[in-house]
């Protein structure tokens, strides 16, 4: 398998995981070393990440990960009961499907470009998505019966995957994480488990450190 990526796509990052807890090989491959105009070529969709497979290119993050728990139940990446599987999910879409897509690159970059939108503007919409997204998740773990130490219980989940580069995320355009204390738990407890620290950023070749270290 092939995974095209980039060090600190968040997307990429959720299938980095996934691949490590499942103790997959996989060989990594950097998007932006590619020749120009092969990455529309080899993923019509055109946004990372994608992952070669037999031969053919699976684009959606969403949709890798479930090819990757379908073929490799295990460990598992979701709980073994129905309901709480469909929590799981229903906690990892909300941050796939509602809350990275208004936040990422390209929104960012629409704004500033032809909406003409100011650096401050552009920081006021991120923060006031990432308030709309988390607050309902951190209400959301308060309330689970599942209990800690990772999101839903005593092992990481398809809502952990999604955690983790979100959290990154926010603090890199250093939103104020003090009102989601379950997040930040769960998120450092990640930071527990060797297949999360092989999958963060700064151990892949395209890292460039302007941050700190996810691993640190
Ligand atoms: N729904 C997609 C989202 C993919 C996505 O937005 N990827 C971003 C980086 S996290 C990207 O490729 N950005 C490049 C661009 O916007 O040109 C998935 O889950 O795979």
């Amino acid at each position: 398998m092939r995974l095209f990526s980039q060090a600190r796509n968040s997307a990429g990052w959720r299938v980095r995981i996934a691949l490590h807890l499942k103790g997959l090989a996989f060989e990594y491959v950097p998007v932006s070393g590619l020749p120009p105009g092969t990455w529309r070529e080899l993923n019509p969709q055109g946004l990372m990440p994608a992952l070669a497979i037999g031969g053919r290119i699976v684009a959606q993050s969403g949709a890798i990960l479930e090819l990757l728990e379908e073929l490799h139940p295990a460990p598992p990446l979701l709980p073994a009961a129905p309901v709480a599987r469909a929590e799981v999910r229903a906690f990892a879409q909300a941050i796939a499907a509602d809350l990275h897509p208004l936040n990422n690159n390209r929104v960012r970059k629409y704004l500033a470009g032809p909406l003409g939108r100011s650096p401050g503007e552009i920081d006021g919409w991120y923060r006031h998505w990432v308030a709309a997204g988390l607050a309902p998740l951190e209400e959301t773990l308060r309330r689970s019966e599942a209990g800690g130490p990772f999101c839903f219980g005593p092992r990481p989940t398809l809502a952990d995957l999604h955690l983790v580069p979100q959290l990154y995320n926010c603090r890199r355009f250093a939103c104020d994480l003090a009102p989601y204390p379950r997040l930040v738990a769960a998120d450092a407890a990640c930071r527990t488990v060797p297949a999360f620290l092989a999958a963060a950023p700064e151990r892949l070749p395209d890292y460039s450190g302007a941050e700190p270290p996810w691993a640190g």
